[in-house]
């Protein structure tokens, strides 16, 4: 099981929801609103959203950050990778491996120093470290040209999907990986071990990319990798994290526009962006189920009672032929993401429904439900 986390800013406005009371979010300052950290369970096998892990929104007030190192609010800001990596350990109690992945803002010592011993990690780094190296007298490299002076161990291919901006491209990627120590930062907290013995795997793209940024990942992991099948497992884990991208593209402009709501109170904001956190991970799963890859059931998402009312309204849908039949069996998640697909306005025949669509076909449900409860409270 992989485990996404992530943290991402909700831009509410200006000087006007500075006047309100939001804290800074972004560069710069300018801009004003709230911080949402979220960890989100995927199954590694098939991509299915199992569900949310941890999920936290705050305001950020306190004033101007201090220095790096007496800065406050900072480390308790990082302390949220270390606590949805715990929540992680303590939730999954199912899973055989967890497996947290993380962007280069989690490269934190004390994220790999104090995991529990279920949650492997997988970081991206961006610190270039001190590392141990020999083992008979201490010697001191730096993470980066240890890990650049290795030779090649392979190449691999992977397929890298379109994003704003970046058009789909299929690419090759040079490997190289080794065990590393990370030394303790030199002004390190006293309880944080010497040194953190962990693997970094390096991928870079061989070819020069148009209109885009070549990939170069160094990532960390606690997980041991001795060959390039291994190496590619850690990239391959390390890829789900775009899922937790696409979960907050869902909070806001592609599903419930949390940002363009006009709440002047940031108590009252911080209570419905939670509301909307756990609402658009329905959204995900079913998004994620259309397909019917997922091999999720529809209990996995809605009520018991819900099932009844969900295989009513396919009914009701569907149209004489083939194609504007619900293809997927009874009882499955995929068998209800047609029926709210089509409660949102798809046509059942051209693209595949997203986020924007299923948020409104579970609003239409919702009112369907309400009606049949006012029927049934009338007889
Ligand atoms: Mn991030």
């Amino acid at each position: 099981m992989v485990v996404a986390q992530d943290t991402s800013e909700l831009s509410l406005g200006g000087q006007r929801a500075k006047a309100n009371g939001y804290g800074p979010v972004g560069k710069g300052g300018a801009l004003r609103g709230l911080l949402l950290h979220a960890a989100l369970a995927i199954d590694a096998g098939n991509g299915g959203v199992i569900g949310l892990v941890d999920a936290k929104v705050w305001n950020r007030t306190g004033g101007k950050a201090k220095h790096r190192r007496s800065r406050t609010t900072k480390q308790k800001e990082s302390q949220r990778w270390l606590d949805s990596t715990r929540r992680a350990a303590e939730v999954l109690t199912e899973a055989a491996t967890i497996t947290v992945v993380s962007d280069r803002e989690s490269d934190i010592y004390a994220h790999f120093a104090f995991r529990p011993s279920r949650a492997h990690l997988i970081v991206r780094a961006c610190q270039n470290r001190r590392i141990e190296t020999g083992e008979e007298e201490q010697q001191i490299d730096l993470l980066f040209s240890h890990i650049d002076s290795l030779p090649e161990a392979g190449r691999l291919k992977v397929n890298v999907p379109a994003a704003p901006g970046r058009k789909a491209r299929s690419s090759e990627l040079a490997v190289r990986f080794s065990p590393v120590a990370l030394c303790k930062p030199l002004h390190g907290a006293a309880d944080l071990p010497e040194a953190v013995t962990l693997t970094m795997v390096d991928v870079r793209e061989t070819s020069t990319v148009e209109g885009g940024k070549p990939i170069h990942w160094r990532l960390l992991t606690t997980h041991p990798v001795t060959n390039l099948v291994e190496a590619r497992r850690i990239v391959d884990l390390y890829r789900m994290r775009w899922v937790i991208e696409e979960y907050f593209h869902t909070q806001k402009t592609g599903g419930f526009d949390i940002e363009a709501a006009d709440i002047s109170d940031p108590e009252v904001m911080i209570r419905f962006a939670t509301a909307v956190a756990v609402a658009a991970v329905s959204v995900m799963q079913l998004v994620k189920a259309r397909d019917g890859t997922t091999g999720q059931t529809l209990l996995e998402v809605f009520e018991p009672a819900d099932q009844s009312i969900i295989e009513a309204v396919s009914a009701k849908l569907e149209g004489k032929t083939e194609r504007q039949k619900n293809a997927h069996p009874k009882g499955s998640l995929a068998f209800a993401a047609w029926v709210i697909a089509r409660l949102g306005g798809w046509d059942g025949y051209y693209g595949k429904p997203g986020p924007k669509t299923m948020r409104l076909g579970l609003e239409a449900l919702q009112r369907i439900k309400f009606g049949a409860s006012l029927r049934m409270a009338d007889v």
